[in-house]
């Protein structure tokens, strides 16, 4: 247990029932006794980034306050994907969740396990626009607001699916 910290989580799928999967995991982190608030974001539909033959995916962005450490917070996220049936097979391979944290408390980290914050978000319109949506002026570390990544990333691929929960 830590005091409360703020942390970004990145949601991510596309196989099976993308929008319940997400909005099912979303629910259950709320309910985890050691995440006090969470907010999730409108919902992206967006093309694939990186390796392209794959389906459209469903992307969202939560903020949560958490009393969980960050190797407890991704322990728990690992346990979420599993149960919503994620199977590893090669890097970036379509999947039914992908649970990312984004950002831990400001906090920066090189451990290959847990590299913080997310090496690539300040790359992912996918990541910042719903982030943007719920939080503009969320400062992630060393590459400015929300709001400003958003707007310099564009809307390229990315179509708003619904309104938050
Ligand atoms: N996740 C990836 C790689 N590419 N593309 C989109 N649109 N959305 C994702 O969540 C995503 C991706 C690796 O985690
Ligand atoms: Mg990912
Ligand atoms: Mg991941």
């Amino acid at each position: 247990m830590t005091p409360p910290v703020t942390a970004v989580i990145a949601f991510g799928s596309n196989l099976g029932e993308s929008t319940d999967t997400i909005r099912l995991a979303a629910e259950r982190l709320s309910r985890h006794p050691g995440i006090a608030s969470l907010r999730l974001s409108p919902l992206y539909r967006t093309a694939p980034v990186g390796y392209t033959d794959q389906p459209d995916f469903v992307n969202a962005a939560a903020l949560i306050e958490t009393t969980l450490d960050a190797y407890a917070l991704l322990s728990l996220l690992h346990t979420v994907e599993q149960d919503a049936g994620r199977e590893r097979s090669f890097r970036n391979a379509p999947r039914t969740l992908d649970l990312d944290i984004i950002d831990y408390g400001g906090q920066t980290k090189d451990d290959p396990a847990l590299t913080l914050p997310h090496p690539r978000a300040h790359l992912r319109a996918f990541v910042m626009r719903p982030l943007a949506d719920i939080a503009p002026d969320y400062p992630l570390p060393g590459h400015g607001s929300a709001r400003d990544l958003a707007e310099t990333l564009g809307t390229d691929g990315i179509t708003p699916l619904t309104e938050a929960v």
